[in-house]
């Protein structure tokens, strides 16, 4: 095998990723958590003036109302030590239950406790509330960001939250049954007519997972932005059904070349919606895949890119 996870890894080396996004995100981590907090609210706010997010699904809000219902129940106080318990990964019963959580529910219990913030039931940052010198520093870098590149550094704040401990339940939305066959509307990707490729954009789009992880070899291995590789058909499944419903793949143009030993390597570029922001936000992206000689997907890495002008980098 002329291959290995690690080496597929490097393939399309000339590919910028927006380094903005995790170089902000290790700052945003040195603040002390009043300001993480605070720092949040005021980028959400501010976001919310040229792009407003959906209201998350039904199912993310069931199953974060009972961690909702205690917090709306206690005091102003208590609620600020919880938010800052999740902040400072604190081993809390709440923190443990946010850890178990799946990207959609905690970011659901967020938009609420934010909107409980907004209406006073939830304790809100004090008025008048000053940044650290440091604080309003990352809030400006976070200002300077494309939408794509906020909207991303705004998860990931929230998705290191709360306490993970070692064998917990994990909770997740149900899954959706897959799109219509008559609703789906396929892809087309300039410079690129491999069926494999269109298929996984097609099945993404579809909410197919079923139908998607038969695009992937047994040890096949799927590599999610500023993330290590997720390797193996049934993670890797697990990982969709968890993460990835309701996204929008828009690819729009790519290249397809040989690579050693039979292996095709194929670098498309494009936008993705998430369903949290819709066509509001377009975020620039690549997929780099590797195919083995039987047109399987051997490996394949997601990367926001680091500015639009990548969309048109497809040199190897
Ligand atoms: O702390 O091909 C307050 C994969 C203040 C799969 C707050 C993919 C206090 C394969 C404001 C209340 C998935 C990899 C907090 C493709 C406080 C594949 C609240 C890519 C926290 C293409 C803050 C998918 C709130 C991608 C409510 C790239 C913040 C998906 C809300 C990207 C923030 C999705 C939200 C992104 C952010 C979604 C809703 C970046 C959502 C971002």
């Amino acid at each position: 095998m002329p291959f290995t996870i690690d080496s597929a890894r490097g393939i399309f080396p000339g590919t910028l990723s927006a380094d903005a996004v995790p170089a902000t995100i290790a700052r945003f981590n040195q603040l002390n958590v009043e300001d993480q907090l605070a720092l949040i609210w005021f980028a959400y706010l501010e976001m919310g003036t040229t792009i407003t997010v959906a209201a998350p699904g039904a199912a993310s809000m069931v199953l974060a109302e009972n961690a909702l219902d205690q917090i709306r129940q206690m005091s102003f106080r208590e609620q600020s030590q919880v938010m800052c318990d999740l902040a400072n990964r604190a081993d809390t019963p709440i923190c443990r239950t946010y850890a178990s959580w799946s990207m959609n529910i905690k970011l659901g219990f967020w938009y609420r406790l934010g909107e409980w913030m907004e209406q006073g039931l939830v304790a809100p940052i004090p008025e008048g509330y000053k940044l650290s010198a440091n604080a309003a520093a990352v809030l400006l870098a976070i200002q300077g960001l494309d939408p794509g590149q906020q909207i991303t550094v705004l998860r990931n704040s929230v998705a290191d939250m709360g306490y993970e401990s070692g064998n917990v339940v994990k909770v997740s939305e149900p899954v959706e049954v897959p799109k219509d066959m008559a609703e789906r509307t396929p892809v087309a990707i300039e410079g690129v007519t491999n069926a494999t490729i269109l298929s996984y954009m097609d099945n993404m789009n579809a909410n197919d997972f079923d139908a998607l992880i038969q695009l992937f070899t047994p040890d096949g291995a799927l590599q999610p932005p500023f993330q290590k590789p997720i390797v193996g058909k049934d993670a890797v499944l697990r990982f969709f059904r968890e993460d990835c419903q309701n996204l929008k793949l828009i690819p729009e143009r790519g290249v397809a070349e040989p690579a050693e030993g039979g292996y095709t390597q194929v670098k498309v570029t494009g936008k993705v919606q998430t369903p949290w922001f819709g066509a509001n936000v377009g975020m620039n992206m690549a997929w780099r895949f590797l195919l083995d000689p039987q047109d399987k997907i051997y490996f394949v890495a997601i990367d926001l890119l680091a500015s639009p002008k990548e969309l048109l980098n497809l040199a190897r």
